[in-house]
């Protein structure tokens, strides 16, 4: 996984400034697992806010994750602008095994996609849990989610496994791809 956190700072370490990311998804999705699986929690901060958690990593070589639960939080959609301003990649994390809430990942994916700070945001969704055996596949992932409805933003789903760290640096690569593409666009 060295290889991993050094491949992906080298990506997204665009023109020698700050690559923003932001992380979402259900609890128990697997956003803490994935990110120290890739080794970026050793200066992971946890900041509780009004009924949430936010937790902002200290910039590994240019690039910031802001992670986040989504779910029930239509009370506090005021306080998205300030976390979403300027982000260039996100990274929507979905247990894959978790047939029973991909409908409520689905609504809540939809509900911050639509705030206009995020609009042409590219979107990588980890298809995650795939060392699971009933995880459903990235097309089944894709399909669950409506991915094909999002308009106006490139998107992609890969197949991920933060325990075991299938697909980790696939995706990464992935979310680096989009997000310099995006970054590019708005110059
Ligand atoms: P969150 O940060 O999105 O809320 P966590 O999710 O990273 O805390 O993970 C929630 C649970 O899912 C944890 O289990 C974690 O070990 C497990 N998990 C995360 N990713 C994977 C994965 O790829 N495969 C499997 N099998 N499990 C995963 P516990 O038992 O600690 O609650
Ligand atoms: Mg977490």
């Amino acid at each position: 996984m060295g290889l991993l956190i050094s491949k992906l700072a080298h990506t997204l370490f665009i023109r020698g400034r700050e690559t923003r990311i932001l992380m979402l998804g259900l609890d128990n999705a697997g956003k803490t697992t994935v990110l120290y699986k890739i080794k970026l929690n050793e200066t992971m901060t946890t900041i509780p806010t009004i009924g949430f958690n936010v937790e902002n990593l200290t910039p590994v070589k240019g690039v910031t994750f802001t992670v986040w639960d989504v779910g029930g939080q239509d009370r506090i959609r005021a306080l998205w602008r300030h976390y979403f301003n300027s982000t260039e990649g996100i990274v929507y994390v979905v247990d894959s095994s978790d047939m029973e809430r991909i409908e409520e990942a689905r609504e809540e994916l939809f509900n911050v996609l639509e705030s206009e700070e995020l609009k042409g945001v590219p979107i990588v969704v980890f298809a995650n849990k795939q060392d699971m055996l009933d995880a459903m596949s990235a097309s089944e992932i894709a399909q669950h989610l409506y991915l094909n409805m999002l308009t106006g933003r490139n998107w992609c789903v890969q197949q991920t496994s933060a325990t075991t760290g299938e697909g980790l640096l696939q995706a990464m690569g992935e979310l680096a791809t989009l997000a310099k593409e995006f970054a590019d666009s708005k110059q």
